[in-house]
């Protein structure tokens, strides 16, 4: 009943419900993203798979998470990471099966930890049996599940993929199909209602093993305008995403109703919850999908795609917390994920980059809603350079190189400070991407011992988030001054504020109270101020 009380006011009246209720555990849940392929390897092949992950789950409750979300784990063809999907009802063989899922659901509960799985409803893979089928018979029902034009000189229209190249290619026959990505990934035609009864299907069959929800892949897809028209600009990847120029493409109006379903059926299993991957420009949009009876929530991506700038990372923690307040939803914070340049890479590299990304941290766990921690983030990993004869990235491929692609944050997790890291045991198959020399570096067993590293400040900084109400479930000010950003975050009688200077001098903050924790050592706090140098953050608590 806490859900409904929550999400039905205004975010004043939200507060109000959760004080009288305990709050459901996704509108606060700290969530690590799990790249199964690189997590751990528990059989030797070199790839990261379900056992592996299920040996590592100490780890993530030692460390402090609320859940994992596991990238997709189901059998495919392999032509985008897993993001392909040949049965949906499965797991690939490489990464265990469905009693391997089973366990670790279970194990992870054991530990107070849940587990989401990702679901990717706007396309299959070319290897899919429905795509089969409809390549086998243009007149079979399942060629009606995909969006296919007869055979003619030129597609049906200016689309683009967003992998690079037109959106549709031709079948052996010479018919046209879609594919908003890669070739081998046709997107679904969901006007076709024996789409949505299959996914509901889907859905029910992992809600029924014990699973905590689902992060749903390309949200902002699945229709597509009705009469296919020609977009009215072409793609630019604009900061934030999507906008007007792909109006044909994306967010149309229908897709709304999908989540309103897709709700229906996790409001019959209690404790489970929808995020939505709606990579749109407009925020107010992106908030729509988690109206009180859609998605529970839908990535808020302004911190992952703004520079290191103070009045983009205010823009994208105000604008947020507006527009997912207009709708009753958390926020979900996000600052590293499968398709982005690590942190430490993107604020500058080294010792610079990730002082930034330390404070970046801080900076998210404080504010209220429900943060993603990308694995390997919380180590400090920076993107891998891989060599481009070992890339498997799509976008590397379409672009003809001149996209690096996502590899570089898909290398394996580095273990301990053994040659292979420990990402497989010992004497097993070369790792799938290669580790990079120096990696051990990054160990967890190194950093766990280091009262400095940068796993050392996850831990603490979820330790304490967990502790004071007004970090991560407080009521968020965004103040900035000059580049001070400072988040004043309130819960009953206790304030704490987030102070990020992201200037390049050392800046006095007045009226501190007692310093919670810093990104830095090199923070000092006398009587009345404490000096907190550039590209860092501190947690100050009043009370
Ligand atoms: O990404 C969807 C998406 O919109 C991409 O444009 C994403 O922003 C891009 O990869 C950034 O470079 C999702 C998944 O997160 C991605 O890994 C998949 O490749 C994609 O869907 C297709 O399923
Ligand atoms: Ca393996």
């Amino acid at each position: 009943m806490a859900r409904r009380l929550a999400a039905a006011g205004s975010p004043t009246d939200r507060s109000v419900a959760i004080e009288r209720s305990p709050s459901p555990w996704w509108q606060t849940a700290v969530v690590y993203q799990v790249y199964l392929r690189s997590f751990a390897d528990g059989n030797g092949d070199g790839v990261g798979d379900l056992a592996g992950l299920r040996s590592r789950l100490p780890y993530l409750a030692w460390l402090g998470v609320d859940a994992l979300w596991i990238n997709p784990h189901y059998p495919s063809g392999g032509a985008d990471g897993g993001y392909d999907i040949v049965d949906y009802r499965a797991v690939d063989p490489e990464y265990g099966d469905v009693g391997d899922l089973e366990d670790l659901v279970a194990d992870a509960r054991r530990l107070g930890l849940r587990v989401v799985l990702d679901v990717v409803p706007n396309h299959t893979s070319d290897r899919h049996r429905w795509f089969q089928a409809a390549l086998a018979d243009a007149d079979s029902p399942e060629a009606a599940r995909y969006h296919f034009a007869p055979p003619s000189d030129e597609p049906p229209n200016n689309w683009q993929s967003l992998f690079g190249g037109p959106a549709w290619s031709r079948t052996p026959d010479g018919r046209w199909y879609l594919h908003l990505f890669a070739p081998e990934q046709p997107d679904l035609n969901w006007r076709d209602p024996a789409v949505a009864a299959d996914f509901e299907q889907t859905l029910r069959f992992w809600l029924d093993r014990g699973v905590s929800g689902f992060r749903v892949d390309v949200a902002y897809g699945l229709f597509k305008d009705a009469g296919l028209r020609d977009n009215p600009g072409s793609y630019s990847p604009t900061l934030f995403g999507h906008g007007p120029e792909q109006a044909m493409t994306w967010n149309q109006p229908e897709v709304h109703d999908v989540w309103r379903q897709w709700r229906a059926i996790c409001d019959e299993y209690p404790d489970t919850m929808l995020v939505g991957e709606v990579c749109l420009a407009d925020l107010e949009q992106v908030a729509l999908y988690s109206r009180p009876d859609e998605m529970h929530q839908s990535f808020s991506f302004r911190l992952l795609k703004s520079p290191w700038d103070t009045a983009a990372f205010a823009d994208g923690v105000q604008s947020a917390l507006d527009a997912f307040g207009r709708v009753g939803a958390p926020v979900s914070w996000v600052l590293g994920n499968h398709d982005k340049d690590r942190q430490v890479t993107r604020f500058g590299g080294g010792a610079l980059g990730t002082a930034r990304a330390r404070a970046a941290a801080l900076l998210m766990l404080a504010l209220p809603g429900s943060p993603y921690v990308y694995a390997g983030d919380e180590l400090g990993l920076p993107q891998a350079t891989v060599p481009d004869e070992v890339k498997r990235d799509p976008i590397f491929f379409r672009s003809g190189g001149a996209r690096a692609g996502r590899d570089g944050c898909r290398v394996p997790m580095p273990w301990n400070d053994t040659p292979g890291v420990g990402f497989s045991p010992e004497e097993s198959a070369d790792p799938w991407l290669p580790v990079p020399s120096g990696w051990d570096r990054y160990a967890v067993s190194r950093q766990a011992r280091d009262g400095g590293s940068v796993l050392t400040l996850y831990r603490r900084a979820l330790a304490l988030r967990a502790a004071h109400p007004a970090l991560g479930s407080g009521q968020a000010t965004v103040c900035t001054q000059d580049d001070v950003l400072t988040v004043t975050c309130v819960s009953g009688a206790e304030t704490v504020r987030c102070v990020l200077n992201m200037g390049s001098g050392t800046v006095l903050v007045g009226s501190p109270g007692s310093v919670l924790l810093a990104s830095t050592t090199r923070v000092r706090q006398s009587a009345g101020s404490v000096a907190l140098p550039a590209d860092s953050a501190v947690w100050l608590v009043e009370s």
